[in-house]
């Protein structure tokens, strides 16, 4: 029996010690799409039991990533790269000048500022540097809600309708495609909606609410599956609606860890 070698991505993203946010998250969902995955570790997540689960977050130097960029980069090549938490403008910087350089395809940039629970607050300066350096280069950029009222400027986003603003601003400050996230966190909702926007035009897409959901790592997990579907030559729109489709599986897999964390469930599509 032969077996054609897979496709194969990128993430240059964080360890999430807990295993289902970062590149754990990452990994998991390439495997499942079919997809070779390969990590570049930009920092180390821990989470301390001592202290109600509070985030730490250790910074792996600049050389180390580069380091592994160049290994996946230059030594082996990819279909597809995705970015989630950078952290520091110096490491942005560095991510855009190698993906230049290597000339990437199929970029994905989820532009995590701080997840839940972070004990370091957002330095504002990496807002401006995803919006203006590294989403220039995306095919898509998937902000949450939170992400998108600040690289937007419009602030706290609280309506579809905003949503639909703060992406097509997004468009014109330059990016091609942007998947706005988490219309089930608005007040009210009924649906979970999220908005896309492609050069400028705007499509809802609207799926189920899922109850009682845990959702660590919902934003990692929706992004890797964009980047594993265009990493297999998918069109953009099908790239999403395909990745909500595997991530609405495994939001209705989800489950608890502990007291304070529950993941996604990343095999749950092949057995519901
Ligand atoms: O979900 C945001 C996120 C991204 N990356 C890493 C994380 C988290 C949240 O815990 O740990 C490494």
């Amino acid at each position: 029996m032969t077996i054609s070698p897979p496709l194969k991505a990128l993430t240059i993203a964080g360890s999430d010690a807990s295993g289902g946010a970062g590149l754990e998250a990452d990994l998991k969902t390439f495997q499942e799409l079919g997809v070779y995955g390969m990590a570049a570790v930009t920092c180390i997540v821990s989470e301390n039991p001592q202290a109600e689960w509070r985030h730490d977050v250790f910074p792996v130097d600049l050389s180390v990533v580069e380091a592994q960029m160049s290994t996946i980069l230059d030594g082996i090549g990819v279909q597809a790269a995705k970015t989630g938490m950078l952290g520091s403008y110096d490491l942005i910087s560095l991510v855009v000048k190698t993906i230049k350089r290597n000339n990437t395809p199929n970029l994905v940039v989820d532009p995590v500022m701080a997840c839940k629970g972070a004990s370091t607050p957002l330095n504002p300066e990496i807002a401006d540097s995803l919006r203006d350096d590294i989403m220039p280069l995306s095919t898509v950029i998937t902000p949450n809600l939170y992400e998108a009222g600040i690289m937007s400027g419009l602030g706290e986003i609280t309506s579809v309708a905003g949503m639909e603003e703060a992406a097509k601003a997004l468009c014109k400050a330059g990016a091609r495609t942007v998947l706005v996230k988490g219309g089930s966190k608005l007040a009210g909702a009924t649906s979970a909606i999220d908005v896309v926007c492609i050069d400028g035009a705007v499509t809802r897409l609207e799926t189920e609410l899922v109850p009682d959901a845990y959702t660590h790592g919902a934003g990692c997990t929706i992004s890797a599956a964009i980047c594993a579907n265009l990493a297999k030559g998918m069109p953009v729109m099908e790239a999403i609606t395909e990745a909500k489709k595997f991530e609405l599986y495994a939001i209705k897999g989800s489950f608890r860890l502990n007291r304070w964390v529950g993941p996604l469930r990343h095999d749950a599509w092949r057995r519901m």
